[in-house]
């Protein structure tokens, strides 16, 4: 790192308090009118920041990374998920790459929860009757009726940090935690969860009613659950993503909702983003998002914190706290 300030480049526009921190401590080149960078801008970026930090909506590949400058020595992505960095390449350029892990959890967890009650419940079903052009015409027995989520099998597809916190809220909210994952997490968080462990998981998909997806988008993982994974469901099932869109085959997904073989799903985040799947949005049991797991003011600020901690540790000569190597993902 150079004995003057570095240069930080920030692909977006952050929360101001972070903004502010980050003018003190760095050199920091701001994106105040908050437009995603093309790829010329990125390849500008990595040719003159001594630090980036850059978000979900900046594909830092191999192209872009081929094109850096030897001046830049960190990248401090804004998000926890890393697959918009080919982190390899970048190591293997001398760049450090770090993400900020565990600050947005709750809230995603949170979203989670709010996307799987929406479905069961047909929450945005309901909220567009009031004030449409077919008015509300009075209570009736059985009209817009949903499905109990309490004494459900909730299967979780990666049972991290997130997993866990959306089986502790679902938890309480009745429903029974059952949880793919490379291995089984430790035996007192199994117990405090009262969890079901399934190294299958076809054998778990099969028998649950809702399936919230958890893990990261890794090239382990792209398409886990794809048209073969997705038939397996029973045709009552919801399935909830708020991971990334490419752990789902989205067409085979579309396909099963418009034919009515699942009973619903919750989506947060897209293959293709910013583009939906038109035959998603046509889809009455599906409640989509864009991509708001993490948008809380507070957990933006926390990412915020997190990306400072990383740049300053880094620029004072050790080991960012949130590294992030091609092992772990
Ligand atoms: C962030 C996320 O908003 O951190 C993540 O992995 O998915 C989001 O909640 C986004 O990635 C910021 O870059």
């Amino acid at each position: 790192m150079p004995k003057r300030k570095p240069l930080v480049i920030v692909t977006r526009k952050l929360p101001d308090v972070v903004e502010t921190r980050m003018r003190e401590l760095f050199d920091t080149r701001l994106n105040l009118n908050d437009h995603p960078l093309s790829q010329a801008e990125l390849i500008n970026a990595v040719q003159t920041a001594d630090v980036l930090v850059p978000t979900v909506t900046d594909r830092i590949d191999k192209t872009v990374l081929s094109r850096s400058g030897p001046q830049l020595k960190l990248i401090a992505n804004f998000g926890t998920g890393v697959d918009n960095i080919d982190v390899e390449t970048a190591n293997a350029r001398g760049i450090i790459v770090t993400n900020t892990p565990g600050v947005l959890t709750e809230d995603t967890a949170d979203m989670t929860m709010a996307l799987i009650l929406a479905v069961a419940r047909r929450l945005t079903e309901g909220a567009a009757v009031i004030g449409s052009d077919q008015p509300w015409t009075g209570w009736s027995p059985t009209w817009m009726l949903g499905h109990r989520i309490y004494g459900k099998r909730l299967g979780i597809v990666g049972m991290g940090r997130i997993g866990s916190a959306v089986a502790r809220r679902a938890k309480a909210f009745g429903l029974q935690i059952h949880y793919h994952n490379r291995r089984p997490v430790n035996a007192r968080l199994e117990e405090e969860l009262e969890a079901t462990y399934w190294e299958s998981l076809d054998q778990m998909l099969a028998r649950m009613d809702v399936i919230s997806v958890n893990c990261p988008h890794t090239p382990g993982t792209y398409h886990l659950l794809n048209a073969r994974r997705l038939r397996l469901m029973k045709p009552t099932a919801i399935i909830v993503n708020t991971s990334r869109g490419e752990v789902i085959d989205e067409n085979a997904l579309a396909r099963m909702l418009e034919a009515g073989e699942l009973g619903g799903a919750g989506l947060d985040v897209f293959e293709h983003e910013p583009a939906v799947n038109p035959r998603l949005i046509k889809c009455a049991r599906a409640v989509l998002l864009p991509h708001m797991g993490s948008a809380t003011l507070e957990g933006r600020v926390d990412m915020g914190e997190k990306v400072i901690i990383n740049i300053k540790t880094f620029v004072d000569g050790h080991t960012p706290p949130d590294r992030v190597l091609p092992n772990m993902i």
